[in-house]
């Protein structure tokens, strides 16, 4: 239980940050989002991965606050862009909801809150679910999904392909974006398993009228092979890291 008191009061004395992280356009190379990613560096001056505090997090009920936290963070980030760029930045932000968080009833008025307090259109949103969080009760997580959905957002399923969950949701929820886990996209160069499993998941999103984003795109060439296959979006260390505000600002003042 260390690390759920420590985070506990993490999350109250505000040792958690966000990091940044461009989603790009794979044909035309713009930044078109950005993803937000909880950081924790403690009082000791430790930094603490998310691989191992998120699930800390969705154990002890704690991803509760720290999601609250992150969306509200993440979209007075992008008012603050905004706000710099004189108008709409040209960008939108993409925060991760958990499992847990997606089965509570207060989600969406929580998502719309944050939207209001920033006075951000939620057309301007991204939220990455995970296909977990689907698996406990459809229907209930189909009906909270369409309430999300009805605040404007584009939604996004992160991981896909690692989950548990039968195919059949794709069709029922209201799915925007398939997030091609970085499992598959990394070395796929030279594995053609990997090669077939990336065609399939696009062809899928294809038929299906959804776009995709590659997650873990290291090299340029991954990146071509990508947009060639039709993948519409990336993300990897080959564009950027996490970044700073400042330095994501830097990006969003770059390409005006
Ligand atoms: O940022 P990488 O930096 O290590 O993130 C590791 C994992 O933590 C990823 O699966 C990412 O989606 C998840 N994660 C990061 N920030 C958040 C957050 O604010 N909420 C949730 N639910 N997951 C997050
Ligand atoms: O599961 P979550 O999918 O949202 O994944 C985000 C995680 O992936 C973060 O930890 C982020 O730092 C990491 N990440 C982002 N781009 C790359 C990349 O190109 N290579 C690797 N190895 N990790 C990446
Ligand atoms: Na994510
Ligand atoms: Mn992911």
């Amino acid at each position: 239980f260390a690390m759920e008191t420590a985070l506990r009061r993490a999350i109250e004395q505000e040792e958690l940050h966000l990091a940044y992280q461009p989603i790009c356009d794979l044909s035309t190379g713009r930044t078109i989002a950005f993803e937000a990613l909880a950081r924790w560096r403690d009082a000791e001056g430790r930094d603490h991965s998310p691989a191992d505090f998120i699930p800390v997090a969705e154990e002890s009920g704690l991803i509760v606050p720290l999601g609250r936290w992150a969306a509200n963070q993440a979209l007075l980030q992008l008012a603050d862009w905004d706000r710099r760029a004189g108008g709409d930045c040209g960008v939108r932000m993409s925060v991760n909801v958990s499992a847990i968080q997606l089965q509570r009833d207060d989600i969406p008025a929580l998502i719309e809150s944050a939207l209001a307090r920033a006075g951000v259109a939620g057309e301007r949103l991204i939220l990455e679910l995970t296909e977990s969080a689907i698996v406990g009760d459809p229907d209930r997580v189909s009906a909270i999904m369409n309430a999300l959905k009805k605040l404007g957002p584009t939604i996004a399923m992160d991981d896909f392909g690692t989950g548990y969950s039968s195919l059949a949701y794709l069709q029922k929820l209201p799915i925007d974006i398939l997030k091609i886990d970085r499992s598959f996209v990394s070395g796929m160069l030279a594995d053609r398993d990997k090669i077939a499993i990336v065609r399939a998941i696009l062809g899928l999103a294809q038929a299906l009228g959804m776009k995709t984003t590659a997650e873990g795109i290291e090299a340029v060439e991954l990146g071509q092979t990508l947009a060639a296959l039709g993948c519409s979006h990336g993300q990897g260390y080959y564009y950027a890291r996490p970044l700073d505000p400042d330095a994501a600002w830097a990006m969003i003042a770059d390409q005006a």
